[in-house]
């Protein structure tokens, strides 16, 4: 089983997802303003007030129902692979293991020139974190419109894509390319595809079951559906 989760998973426990018209990030915030290397480059003071902000509401939030119904699933079928876009720690913190990170982890940084993970040792005089090997400033290691998804995870997540009897996309819009492919790639290599979600997506018309509603409900429902 290969399962691929978004901001939908974790909006249960508070972290607002990106595209909602009302509630949405992108509701509030252009994204070429802040989640591309050209946004970093023109105003990294900007960029980092915002992560500095989401940071601290991933630190205060807690895993729900899905993420945890994820963590019994994984012990119930031979093989999963977790597979998630999302940037804040929310499935390791549940009990998932072995997570492919595919936007990286919000609560990271790497160095901007290097792009090596780095430790918080100084502030620059403009109060922006900066590497203590080489003195660049310091940014989130997280992965940006326009940049290459970390390669490990690139690879690991294709194979288990396609490789999979059933993929199992959860709280997730579909659009953001490459992560968006790999439902497609799985559906080619003739898994079964399962999507959860509270609304209708890009992918709902390749979907061979669509599950609506919630995750944190729609997810425990499927475990009890197995125990019988
Ligand atoms: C619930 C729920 C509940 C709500 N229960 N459900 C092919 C075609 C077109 C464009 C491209 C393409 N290939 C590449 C591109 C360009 C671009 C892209 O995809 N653009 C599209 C938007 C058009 N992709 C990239 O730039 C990627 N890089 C790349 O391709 O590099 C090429 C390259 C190769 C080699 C060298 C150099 C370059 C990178 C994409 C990076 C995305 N980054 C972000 C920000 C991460 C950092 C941060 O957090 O700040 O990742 S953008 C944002 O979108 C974030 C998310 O992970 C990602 C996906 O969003 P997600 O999870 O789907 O959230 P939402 O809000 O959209 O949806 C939530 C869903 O949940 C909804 O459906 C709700 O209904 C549902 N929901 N409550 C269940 N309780």
């Amino acid at each position: 089983m290969c399962v691929l989760t978004g901001a939908g998973i974790s909006a249960e426990s508070g972290v607002p997802t990106f595209r909602d018209a009302q509630t949405g990030l992108w509701a509030r915030y252009r994204p070429e303003d802040l989640a591309t290397p050209e946004a970093f480059a023109r105003d990294p003071q900007r960029v980092w007030e915002w992560y500095e902000w989401r940071r601290e509401l991933v630190r205060r939030v807690e895993p729900n129902a899905g993420h945890r119904a994820l963590v019994e699933l994984a012990g119930k079928v031979p093989r999963l692979t977790l597979v998630t876009q999302n940037v804040d720690g929310l499935h390791q913190r549940a009990g998932s293991t072995g997570v492919i990170e595919y936007h990286g982890n919000i609560l990271r940084d790497r160095c901007s020139a290097e792009g090596t993970l780095a430790g918080r040792s100084s502030l620059s005089i403009t109060g922006l974190p900066e590497c203590a090997r080489c003195g660049e400033l310091l940014r989130p290691d997280v992965v940006w419109f326009g940049e290459a998804i970390p390669r490990q995870a690139l690879l690991e997540a294709d194979v288990a894509a396609a490789d999979c009897d059933v993929f199992l996309s959860v709280g997730t819009a579909s659009v953001v390319y490459p992560a968006a492919g790999l439902a497609e790639s799985a559906l080619r290599s003739g898994a079964r595809v399962i999507e959860i979600n509270t609304e209708s997506t890009a992918l709902t018309p390749l979907a061979d079951i669509a599950l609506r509603g919630p995750s944190g409900d729609v997810l425990p429902q499927l475990l009890q559906a197995l125990r019988r």
